[in-house]
């Protein structure tokens, strides 16, 4: 898998470097359904390729408004993970993902907040340069109505951290300000400006994905109420039906594959029948997935 990321990469960075979106769009939606993960996409890819897309712009190779259309184009790419990624159950849970005070870098938190919601977060993603204060306002149960989505579960905060002078301060103010919410979000620092001494006093601090991600997953794990029963089925079916769709098959051709009726995959896909173990095998084994991708979706990777 690793030799096909970087043969992704080179592809895609080739893609951006000939403006042709087309090309950049299909190559991440074809991966995607090849099975290729968003997160590998995001960490293997997409950011690679864009840094060589910055390298070039640094030598004065590439011009600013070209630069500006390969950041636009990742993020058409990344817009493309919902059609193609079966999302894990919703959890129930909210996360609020901003950029600090002067930080223009926001793809990072845009990618981020899809792979979340991935994951089965509800995600309310504010984009570059937040003023400290608003956000802090936005997140407070108790300023409604200024804070839209109450309780916040997760506060992302995320970039690059090139504003450095004010950006620290900000950072350790508002973090500061967070203990006093209550109740109180956790709170991850990710992306570089996590490597900043000032980000210690967050509950996480993740320089990459996959670790901003884990920690995204503990919080889940204190804070998720217990999924109900007709919950995991009505997910078990969102996600069966998704899968055979993208197979192009119908009902009869998934219930001929996986030796069952085709009123048991109607009900399965309705949420409706409680399957036995060795049917959900029988259903994943021909669709070519494993169970996890049928009981939990992405957040079982
Ligand atoms: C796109 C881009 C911009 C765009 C941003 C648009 C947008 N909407 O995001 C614009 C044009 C606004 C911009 C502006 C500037 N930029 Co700029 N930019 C880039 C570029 C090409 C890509 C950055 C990017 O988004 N990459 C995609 C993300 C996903 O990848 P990543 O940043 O590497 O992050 C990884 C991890 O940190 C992590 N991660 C990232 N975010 C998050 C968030 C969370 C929550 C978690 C858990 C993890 C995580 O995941 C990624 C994959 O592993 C880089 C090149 C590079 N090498 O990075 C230059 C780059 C960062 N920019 C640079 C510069 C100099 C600037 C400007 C100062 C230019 C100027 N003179 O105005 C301004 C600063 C503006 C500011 N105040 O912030 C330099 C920085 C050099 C330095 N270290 O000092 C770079 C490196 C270009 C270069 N080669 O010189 N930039």
């Amino acid at each position: 898998m690793a030799t096909e990321t970087h043969s992704l990469m080179e592809q895609m960075f080739k893609a951006l470097r000939a403006g042709d979106e087309a090309q950049a769009v299909t190559l991440v939606g074809e991966a995607l359904r090849r099975g290729v993960g968003a997160l590998e996409l995001s960490e293997g890819v997409i950011a690679p390729a864009l840094a060589r897309v910055g390298a070039e712009w640094a030598e004065g190779r590439l011009s600013v408004a070209h630069e500006h259309w390969a950041t636009q184009t990742c993020v058409r790419c990344v817009h493309g993970f919902r059609s193609e990624v079966v999302r894990a159950t919703p959890l129930g849970l909210r996360a609020v993902v901003a950029c600090l005070p002067g930080e223009a870098h926001d793809l990072g938190g845009r990618i981020f907040s899809e792979l979340l919601y991935l994951q089965g977060w509800e995600v309310h993603f504010l984009g570059a340069n937040t003023p400290a204060e608003d956000l802090l306002a936005y997140v407070d149960p108790q300023r409604a109505p200024m804070a839209p989505v109450k309780p916040v579960d997760l506060l992302v905060l995320a970039g690059k951290g090139l504003a450095e002078a004010s950006g620290r301060r900000e950072l350790a103010s508002l973090l500061a300000a967070v203990q006093g919410l209550a109740p109180r979000p956790a709170v991850l620092v990710g992306g570089q400006v996590a490597t900043w001494v000032e980000a210690q006093g967050a509950d996480g601090q993740a320089v990459s994905f996959s670790e901003g991600l884990r920690f995204a997953c503990q919080v889940s794990e204190e804070r998720a109420e217990r999924t109900s029963l007709p919950e995991h089925l009505a997910g078990i079916g969102k996600r069966l039906h998704q899968l055979r769709r993208q197979r192009g098959w119908s009902q009869a051709a998934l219930a001929e594959a996986s030796q069952l009726d085709r009123t048991y995959i109607s009900a399965l896909e309705r949420g409706k029948q409680n399957p036995t173990l060795g049917a959900l095998v029988r259903v994943a084994e021909a669709l070519g997935c494993s169970l996890s991708d049928v009981v939990l979706g992405p957040q079982g990777h």
